[in-house]
Parts: C-alpha cells; sequence; structure tokens
C-alpha cells in the first residue's frame, strides 16, 4: 500500500441526442440514450489520497464546500464495494469548472466523471493494471448517471440496446467510430436563457417516469429513436439527426409537463430561440438544430462549417434572449484527459 497518491483529471460535460429520462435500481436506466461528449465544458479535479481511516475533504475553486459532501459520500458508499482499498485513504479534493458555477449547466456529469478518473488512476497506480474506461464510467455512473458518458469518446451510448453490440445499463461504450465525418468538430453552441439553480434535481425528475402514463411508449420510443438516430450518425443524414434529436428535446420536456407533479422547464425565451432556429432553418438550409437538457438553456447543434452563419445568428436575433446575452461556444469532445 502507498502512503500517498496524487492525480489530476479533466472530464467534460456531455449532451444527450436521445435522453435519460427514467432510472430504477442503483442507477440503471429506463432506457439507452446516447450523447455527444462536449469539450470546453470541462471539470478539473485534483485528488491527493493519504493512508489513514476513510474519509474526504471537497474543496470547489480553494473553498472548502461542504454542501457538496452529501453526494460525493454517496458515492463513496456506492464504490466502496468495487474499490475496497478506497477504505485506506483519506482524499483531499480540490475541483474546479470552466464553466461559470451558477450557468444552469449542470457539473453532476462532468465532475462525478472527473473524480472517477482520479480513482481509477490511483486504482491502477496500486494494482499495475492499465487503465480501465469501462469501469472509470461504471464508477461514474453511481455517481450520476449521465457521467459514465463523459469519459471516452465524441459519441457515448449507455443502457442495454438490441441494435448495439456491447451495449450495457453499467457503463457507457464509446460510439465515436459510428460518426460520419460531418459530425467531426460538430459544434454546440449553449444559449445561456436562465442560469438559476435546476428546479427540478435530477432525483426528483427521475422519479417523475415512475407511474407516469406514458412511461412504457416513451422507453420503447428511446430504443427506436437510437436506432434511427445510429444510422444517422453513421450517414452523416443530418436530416433525421435534426428530426430525432428535436423530437427527443421535446419528448424530454413533453414527459415533465405531463408528469405528477407536472413542470414547465421552458422559458418564453427558450420557445422564441427554438422559433428562431426554425425560422432560420427554413430560409437558409443551414443544417442548425436544438436540444435542451432538464432546464431552460438551449444547446444548438451544427457543423463547424456552418460556425459564422450561426455566429451571425446569434449576434443578431438569439443573444437577446440569454441572461446578461451570455452563450457558451463548445463543440464535440473526445472525453477526460489526465492533467
Ligand atoms: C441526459 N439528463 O440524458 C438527461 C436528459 C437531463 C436531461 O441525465 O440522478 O444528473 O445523477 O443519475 O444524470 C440528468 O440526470 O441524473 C440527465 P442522476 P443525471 O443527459
Amino acid at each position: 500500500m502507498k502512503e500517498s497518491l496524487t492525480t489530476k483529471w479533466q472530464a467534460p460535460s456531455n449532451i444527450a441526442l436521445v435522453k435519460y429520462w427514467g432510472k430504477h435500481g442503483v442507477q440503471l436506466p429506463a432506457n439507452p440514450s446516447i450523447s455527444f461528449t462536449l469539450d470546453a465544458c470541462r471539470t478539473i479535479t485534483s485528488v491527493h489520497a493519504r493512508k489513514g481511516s476513510h474519509s474526504f475533504s471537497i474543496r470547489y475553486e480553494g473553498v472548502e464546500k461542504p454542501e457538496f459532501a452529501p453526494k460525493i459520500k454517496a458515492y463513496f458508499e456506492r464504490i466502496s464495494s468495487y474499490c475496497p482499498w478506497i477504505n485506506n485513504y483519506y482524499f483531499e479534493i480540490d475541483t474546479q469548472n470552466t464553466f461559470p458555477h451558477s450557468s444552469g449547466i449542470a457539473s453532476s456529469a462532468s465532475s462525478m466523471a472527473a473524480l472517477s478518473a482520479c480513482v481509477m488512476d490511483f486504482e491502477s497506480t496500486l494494482t499495475g493494471n492499465a487503465l480501465d474506461y469501462h469501469k472509470m464510467s461504471f464508477l461514474a455512473r453511481l455517481g450520476s448517471g449521465s457521467a459514465c458518458r463523459s469519459l471516452q469518446g465524441e459519441a457515448v451510448l449507455w443502457g442495454e440496446h438490441n441494435d448495439t453490440d456491447g451495449s450495457s445499463n453499467l457503463y457507457g461504450i464509446d460510439q465515436s467510430e459510428l460518426l460520419h465525418p460531418v459530425f467531426q468538430h460538430f459544434q454546440d453552441t449553449i444559449l445561456l436563457v436562465d442560469k438559476g439553480e435546476k428546479v427540478v434535481s435530477s432525483t426528483v425528475g427521475h422519479d417523475l417516469m415512475n407511474n407516469h402514463a406514458y412511461a412504457r411508449a416513451r422507453f420503447e420510443q428511446a430504443h427506436e429513436n437510437l436506432t434511427t438516430l445510429k444510422k444517422a450518425l453513421k450517414a452523416g443524414d443530418l436530416k433525421t439527426f435534426i428530426k430525432i434529436t428535436e423530437s427527443e428535446a421535446l419528448t424530454l420536456h413533453a414527459m415533465m409537463m405531463t408528469s405528477h407533479p407536472y413542470f414547465i422547464l421552458m422559458k418564453p425565451n427558450t420557445l422564441s430561440i427554438i422559433e428562431e432556429i426554425w425560422a432560420f432553418r427554413k430560409n437558409t438550409d443551414v443544417p442548425v438544430c436544438f436540444t435542451l437538457d432538464a432546464g431552460a438553456n438551449v444547446h444548438m447543434l451544427y457543423p463547424s462549417e456552418h460556425k459564422m452563419s450561426v455566429d451571425q445568428l446569434i449576434h443578431n436575433k438569439l443573444a437577446k434572449y440569454c441572461q446578461n446575452s451570455h452563450y457558451i461556444c463548445d463543440q464535440i469532445g473526445t472525453g477526460a484527459k489526465k492533467c
């Protein structure tokens, strides 16, 4: 056993195309999902582990954050049977995000992915085994479901899917080889309509799918959408990509509007942006589409060759719908990296 271990990793956020919404058991998804890995929106985490009884401290941008502790405590408890060695170490965790903390962008995916990368880096040092990315994703899932899609590959699929060999409810698998060149450097500009805290926590949100009147149909639809979307990703079929991606975003929100209790997470400016995107696409034939997370912010997805004209659209028409005209330019990335 080593006296102490130190490492530092960064992991990106991701944006789901086919959405994960509904879970059961210990972080098992009700349906398979697929996401693009992002690049600029990242969490950078350094961990120093020293021999001692297991506990941890957590700092965000150098400041102690006791409010982050319960989620990390639950994470360590969940992973301890898979990584029993953690019980012999005290962990000092220091973390920061490249995106503003209050931007309405969930950091659970990138933060749990970065922490899991650090844990697996230590495990590799202690055992002498190569880094195990499947186990990294497995551990990240136990911290936050979507985090398992933030470790390796430009597109990551999580959840058992009949049409995908090797797919698993336990971890995400790299689907980068699917991507047609049109998706290379694919852009994601995140329009920050509402930078506030999430109205519905993900735990509450996923719970809403239990006993939801349309749950069964929705879960089946996700399987079909995934099959169709994978074909579109392979063929570079942007028309189908747009159709499925936008429909998935609206379905996610429709599920929230038709649950009990019910929520509307879009804001009037979210709808205005969607209408502007549709009008722009119709008028210019630029293949830009939107997707949404469980909030009001809008992700605009488009090929990099159209960056200039989309920049103009944002500058001329969309920035005014964003809080303080704030938006984040991101693009598809490759996953977690050691710093
Ligand atoms: C997704 N979301 O696929 C979906 C779409 C939000 C909307 O996964 O409870 O933070 O930690 O497993 O991963 C947000 O839920 O939930 C999410 P937990 P998570 O990206």
